[in-house]
């Protein structure tokens, strides 16, 4: 693959409902697409970084700068034999991954294209379907909050995931408890609470949740070790697993029994598959998490969870349910029993919309090409 120029874009795109975050509401998407352009092809990738720094360090001024300065031109005018021969020439640029991820999934989109195989088959996916569960955000009230999941269970869904923060924890689960006692339940804390809530947060074991989500801070991994033994619900790690070596670590300290894999905050496909070898090697189970994707980044995040460690349902979702009108087509569709099938089409199965992309795009910079 010779890399001939590198496309940034800034599309912005209105969520159908705002979502809210311990660390705040989202009403609008900033989404930063790569258009890698190599070997006549344009193959696309999606920076998952949000408009702030609040998730993580990374967000879309910065990732964008740090691709336009630094990791285009360290593959600009290369010859790769493999996307992710990219990994070796990120190297000395130090964290952001949502960046590079974005490059790299590119390149992989590039390779699977001109192989004529299917993204998911070159990652080694093993599955033909993918089970698929919701992230419901932050509500103005508790009815709405129970309308939400309604909604989602009769569309299919087979997991329901509640953000939690202090205030609207125990509550809200109990509430969701009572009126289904035996869903996949789980909540999401995107590290809003400390080691001295301990004693708060064993009071969710009483809800049989699969899982709480990152419930202290987003760089550790030792604390949430010491939490665990405190709690019989499982610990999920997210934010704090940044590569397969956080993986190993959190396995061997049993610090969580189940891991989210986001490919974005791992630094692109090569890491994240390598983060579900890890996991699996250590029986940890699992799920591709989301950065509420366009389609772009959706579409790759289907390819992963086809992996044969994906064995709870992700945060990988309709498009309706995100945007009245996404920029792939097909849009990603959830069937009745609340799973997406993959295609035996080259790259993944979905078609960029150049036009609509066009038209909702507010930035653009091309670097590699007069
Ligand atoms: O922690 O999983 C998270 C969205 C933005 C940032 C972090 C997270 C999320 C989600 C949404 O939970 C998942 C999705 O539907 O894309
Ligand atoms: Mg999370």
């Amino acid at each position: 693959m010779k890399i001939e120029a590198i496309t940034l874009r800034e599309v912005r795109m209105p969520l159908v409902h705002f979502f809210e975050t311990s660390f705040g509401r989202t009403y609008e998407r900033r989404i930063l697409l790569v258009t890698v352009h190599c070997d006549g092809l344009d193959a696309w990738g999606e920076c998952v970084a949000g408009e702030d720094p609040f998730y993580s360090s990374e967000w879309v001024e910065g990732a964008w700068m740090v691709l336009s300065k630094y990791l285009a031109p360290a593959v600009m005018g290369r010859k790769l034999e493999a996307a992710r021969d990219c990994v070796s020439l990120f190297a000395r640029i130090r964290g952001h991954r949502m960046a590079k991820s974005a490059i790299e999934n590119a390149l992989w989109d590039a390779e699977a294209r001109e192989a004529g195989k299917p993204l998911w088959k070159l990652l080694g996916g093993t599955r033909r379907e993918i089970s698929c569960g919701v992230s419901i955000g932050i509500q103005d009230s508790e009815e709405q909050l129970l309308e939400k999941v309604s909604a989602e269970l009769a569309a299919g869904y087979q997991r329901i995931k509640v953000k939690v923060k202090p205030g609207w924890d125990v509550k809200v689960l109990e509430k969701i408890r009572r009126k289904w006692p035996e869903i996949l339940l789980s909540c999401d804390a995107n590290s809003a609470y400390t080691l001295d809530d301990a004693g708060h947060l064993r009071r969710f074991d009483e809800f049989k949740l699969l899982m709480i989500e990152q419930p202290l801070w987003n760089d550790d991994i030792y604390l949430h070790a010491r939490l665990q033994r405190e709690l019989h619900t499982r610990i999920c790690l997210d934010e704090s697993i940044r590569n397969s070596r956080d993986a190993e670590m959190a396995a061997e300290l049993r610090a969580c029994g189940i891991i989210n894999i986001k490919v974005g905050r791992v630094g692109g496909f090569s890491e994240a598959v390598r983060v579900h070898d890890i996991c699996q090697l250590h029986s940890l189970p699992v799920w591709c998490g989301g950065m509420l994707e366009s389609g772009v980044g959706r579409a790759q995040n289907i390819a992963l969870s086809t992996l044969n460690n994906f064995s709870l349902p992700g945060d990988v979702s309709a498009s309706k349910r995100y945007w009245k009108e996404d920029i792939i087509e097909p849009e990603v569709t959830v069937s009745p029993k609340g799973t997406i099938s993959v295609s035996d089409q080259p790259g993944t199965g979905y078609k960029v919309r150049e036009d609509l992309i066009e038209k909702l795009t507010v930035r653009k910079e091309t670097i590699g090409r007069a």
